[in-house]
């Protein structure tokens, strides 16, 4: 049997590499296909590969057929794969690597290999620079360029964990700590998750324990520990199975809160508030407040280093010296949105369109939150591969959810759609299908790399329609696979002031749409937002404190979001 039996997500990223290489190569569509796809099954699987195999079920996995199963035992059992090695002579890794480029395909990877002789990305950044892609059959100064930015992207987001990955990974730890370290006190994410930046460097996590040693052995014996990294007294750093790398840091209890403090950071907001200490006569390290004649003042709470320095205790998600220490001085700190202010739910799928469940199924899901209304807005007809819904059967689902809305006195369905914004800025339904919806959610899916005036133009026309009430994520950015689209976001936050169009904050981890940065704007400019969680099943709407979190670090107040209003008066507030 293999030294550790391998994750399903390890299995699926090695079956998805060997899908590169025969992609590469030039093989056959559907094998390429085929091991994509089987990848995604694994991935999605609700349980352990290494259970279906031992029980000799990997033939009930779909898209696994006998070849593959055969290759799958030999992984399981060996932890190798003699077809993998085999493969992976004929193409160098850092041509495989090439894929991950945005503007890169497999035509272009072997181009760029057996044409020009490059090997890594580093080379085709070195041959783009010195101009000498333009050069190739079938590329040109353009694609060159596009080449050059599709690796500086690539650069910019690799090394990052999406929140939503990071979160539960953390949670999963700090529990597993919990439960196996002598001698702890208290365990806690700090760092940028606990400061909830959408994607995350690295896991900070802190233990208070009067000795540290036998936390530290608990950590690094835990399950989700693939390697350690450095092993000392104060400091344990990890690589975890998930490939996240987790730092451990064990406090002296009566030093906890300078502690929680300094690793929180961020390191902006720390040096911030180091000079301010400085000024009020202390020097601030994470492990006291130390006054000019050298005698500390320990801090066991948060709450004691910032009230020291005559401040008010700063959410986590402030900071990031953007002008919080300020407002933290002046007693001007905006009262936080809570996730218990939400009161519903105004971005939701069904089975109608591209959902996984019913009507019924998510409204039962959204009560269960405690929300009094959820919005069901599938998608409009010119999505295809969303099954997306024609006036007809529109009016049909009206139909089903009036029936429902009959169940229940403290909850209500309310009824509405995502309608596609067209690459020429008009919509994929007519203005009287729109108008017979309780709320309109606009969203551009499709020709999102149109160049900026004619993108803005886009979303601007949307927003002018009488019948839009909402822009769903708008800048179309997916974290660490799309950057945003080219729209101009200013000019969108313009004309939603102008015209009252309600903003969406997308709470998905792979959206937090719009971003931390454009909903500070926003809620200056006095405008509305809706948080929503743009679910496909019932759990699906879990995704809300992701987004309320993002909206924290947008300064948000519950007065800013729209879904933190009760039913009775969240319709008011729409375009009539
Ligand atoms: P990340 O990991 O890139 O997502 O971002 P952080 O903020 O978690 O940064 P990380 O892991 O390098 O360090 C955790 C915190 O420790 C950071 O937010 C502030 C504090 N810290 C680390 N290095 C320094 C430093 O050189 N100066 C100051 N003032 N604080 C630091
Ligand atoms: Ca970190
Ligand atoms: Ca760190
Ligand atoms: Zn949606």
């Amino acid at each position: 049997m293999a030294e550790r039996m391998l994750t399903n997500r390890e299995v699926a990223s090695l079956l998805r590499r060997i899908g590169d290489i025969l992609d590469i190569l030039g093989e056959d569509r559907f094998r390429v296909q085929a091991y994509r796809r089987a990848a995604d099954n694994i991935e999605a699987l609700g349980q352990d590969l290494a259970d279906l195999w031992r029980a000799g079920q990997l033939q009930e996995i779909p898209g696994v057929g006998k070849a593959l199963a055969e290759k799958l035992d030999e992984l399981l059992r060996t932890g190798r794969l003699g077809y993998y090695e085999r493969l992976q002579a004929q193409v160098p890794e850092g041509v495989v690597d090439m894929l991950a480029i945005p503007e890169v395909g497999p035509r272009t990877a072997r181009l760029l290999w057996q044409q020009a002789g490059l090997t890594s990305i580093a080379e085709v950044k070195a041959a783009a620079e010195a101009g000498k892609l333009r050069q190739l059959p079938g590329l040109g100064a353009k694609s060159e360029a596009n080449i050059l930015a599709g690796i500086e992207a690539l650069a910019r987001r690799s090394g990052r964990t999406p929140l939503g990955m990071a979160w539960p990974l953390a949670q999963e730890l700090l529990a597993a700590l919990r439960a196996t370290a002598p001698g702890l006190l208290r365990a806690e994410a700090a760092g940028s998750l606990r400061r909830w930046r959408a994607t995350i460097g690295d896991l900070d996590l802190l233990a208070a324990a009067q000795d540290s040693k036998p936390v530290m052995a608990a950590f690094t014996a835990l399950p989700q520990v693939a390697e350690v990294l450095l092993s000392g007294e104060t400091k344990t750093s990890v690589r975890t199975h998930a490939g996240l790398q987790a730092d451990l840091r064990v406090l002296p209890p009566d030093r906890w809160g300078t502690g929680l403090q300094y690793f929180t950071g961020s390191q902006a907001h720390n040096i911030a508030l180091r000079e301010l200490a400085l000024k009020r006569g202390y020097s601030l390290s994470e492990w006291a407040l130390k006054r000019p004649d050298g005698s500390e003042l320990l801090c066991a709470e948060e709450e004691a280093v910032y009230s020291a320095l005559g401040l008010s205790w700063i959410p986590p998600e402030l900071r990031e010296d953007r002008g919080e220490i300020e407002a933290a001085d002046k007693g001007t700190l905006p009262e936080l949105l809570e996730l218990r202010d939400m009161r519903g739910d105004l971005h939701a799928h069904s089975d109608w369109s591209d959902g996984a469940a019913s009507i019924e199924a998510m409204a039962e899901a959204a009560r269960a939150r405690g929300y009094a209304y959820l919005l069901i807005s599938d998608h409009s007809q010119g999505l295809g591969v969303a099954r997306g819904l024609t006036p007809e059967r529109l009016a049909a689902q009206r139909a089903e959810i009036e029936q429902l809305n009959r169940r229940w006195s403290d909850f209500r369905l309310l009824h509405g759609v995502e309608v596609e914004i067209r690459s020429d800025g008009t919509l994929d339904l007519p203005d009287e299908t729109l108008a017979g919806l309780d709320i309109v959610i606009a969203s551009v899916h499709s020709g999102l790399r149109q160049e900026r005036e004619r993108m803005t133009a886009r979303v601007v026309a949307a927003m002018r329609n009488p019948h839009v009430d909402i822009i769903g994520h708008p800048s179309g950015r997916l974290i660490g696979q799309r950057e945003e689209s080219s729209v101009d976001l200013d000019e969108v936050l313009k004309v939603a002031a102008q015209t009252g169009t309600v903003l969406e904050v997308n709470a998905h981890p792979s959206r937090l749409d719009l971003d931390d940065v454009h909903i500070r704007r926003a809620v200056e400019m006095g405008i509305r937002l809706a948080i929503n969680s743009d679910a496909h099943n019932p759990g699906g709407l879990e995704v809300m404190v992701y987004g309320v979190a993002t909206a924290r670090r947008g300064w948000a107040t519950a007065a800013d979001v729209v879904n933190t209003r009760p039913l009775d008066e969240v319709m008011g507030l729409f375009k009539a």
